[in-house]
């Protein structure tokens, strides 16, 4: 290679659609509470924003799956919470239940009175993706992200996590417009945002929507995706030659309107039949899939089934590897190696 050609790493590269020598893979949650080093550094400090906020630990845990394991990818080490956190709510993690809101959204004029840019105050954010930028050196590309705006509001509203987020949908219902201004309010901080983690470094930007499954059919689109898509054009506008990947936890009908989106590749959560989306889409981007539970077996066998299992399925097309939603904190090590080697070796079918 030319010393001056940029370094094409296998995910920028099929993220342009483009084949490479083995599929890209990554893990969604990769820097985490399954990781022995992660939990000797979290055990130091009194909580988990303090890791966060902190430059020189947030890019040591971003690094620590890249020293065991050989991926295709960093993502910088933050939460999609820290724009609910710079907008005022007050946000803890409490062991055991997650994260909580100390101010919580539960009238019109909190929503009336939150801040359309709070970038100034996500600094911390921009340091630690610039520091880990310059610490990975162009070895592998690094993901910087942000939640959606009806995931965001969901906690939001509701003050911490939920089984089915009904005060949120219950304001989607009761007062649509407040809950529109919200969603405006979130997506105004969102382009800004991914915008700023671009700036600092950030080589693709993937949006979560975890919580897109929790909307009924008649409002997803309205409340979800449409912000979605404001965002990604957004986005796609001011850097075009920035990937996008979009996530959301949602079942097959849905999986296949989010590939509609502008985003450069779509995440599949591990309760859609891949092999039916990728007969559907077979050009699109596709991520994920595999079953994070499988990594908590015993031995690696169910492990190394659903990735050859989701190899198959990806078939010709361009795939990341990656799971089906975040790894779990009781994940087996040894296991997140069977993953990985299953993928490093994988031939593809010869037709
Ligand atoms: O005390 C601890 O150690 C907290 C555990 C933890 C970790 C390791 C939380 C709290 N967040 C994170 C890191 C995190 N969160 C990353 C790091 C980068 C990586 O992937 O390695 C990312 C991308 C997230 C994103 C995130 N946070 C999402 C979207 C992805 C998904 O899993 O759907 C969501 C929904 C959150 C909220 C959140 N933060 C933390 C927890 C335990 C939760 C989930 C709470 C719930 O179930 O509602």
């Amino acid at each position: 290679m030319n010393p001056t050609d940029p370094i094409q790493h296998r995910l920028c590269e099929t993220l342009k659609g483009k084949t490479t020598d083995r599929p890209p893979i990554w893990l969604m949650r990769q820097a985490g509470r399954y990781l022995p080093e992660y939990r000797a550094i979290r055990s130091q400090v009194p909580d988990f924003m303090t890791l966060c906020k902190n430059t020189d630990l947030a890019v040591e845990i971003t690094l620590q799956p890249l020293e065991r394991f050989t991926l295709d990818a960093a993502i910088i080490f933050s939460d999609i919470l820290t724009i609910p956190d710079a907008m005022g709510l007050g946000l803890t993690f409490v062991p055991g239940q997650g994260p909580v809101f100390a101010h919580p959204l539960q009238e019109a004029s909190h929503i009336e009175r939150l801040s359309h840019d709070v970038t100034q105050d996500l600094g911390y954010v921009f340091d630690a993706i610039s520091h880990a930028q310059r610490a990975l050196n162009h070895r592998v590309p690094l993901i910087g992200f942000s939640g959606s705006p009806w995931t965001l509001a969901a906690y939001m509203v509701e003050g911490q996590s939920s089984p089915d987020f009904s005060k949120a949908l219950a304001l989607c219902h009761d007062h649509p417009t407040l809950m529109h201004a919200l969603l405006q309010c979130l997506a105004d901080n969102v382009i800004a945002y991914c915008r700023a983690q671009i700036e600092a470094g950030a080589d693709v930007i993937m949006l979560f929507d975890s919580w897109g499954g929790r909307l009924p059919d008649a409002l997803y689109d309205a409340m979800s995706l449409a912000y979605v898509r404001m965002i990604l054009s957004a986005l796609h506008a001011s850097h075009p030659n920035t990937p996008t990947i979009l996530y959301a936890k949602v079942p097959y009908a849905r999986a296949l309107n989010l590939i509609d989106t502008q985003a450069s590749a779509v995440g599949i959560s591990h309760e859609v039949d891949l092999a039916r989306v990728r007969t559907s889409c077979p050009n699109a981007v596709l991520q994920g899939n595999i079953d994070p539970t499988s990594l908590n077996a015993n031995t690696s066998e169910s492990v190394i089934q659903a990735t050859r299992k989701c190899l198959l399925a990806q078939g010709q097309g361009p795939a990341i590897i990656n799971l089906g939603h975040g790894i779990r904190p009781d994940a087996r090590i040894e296991n997140v190696h069977a993953l990985i080697h299953t993928v490093h070796q994988y031939q593809p079918p010869t037709s």
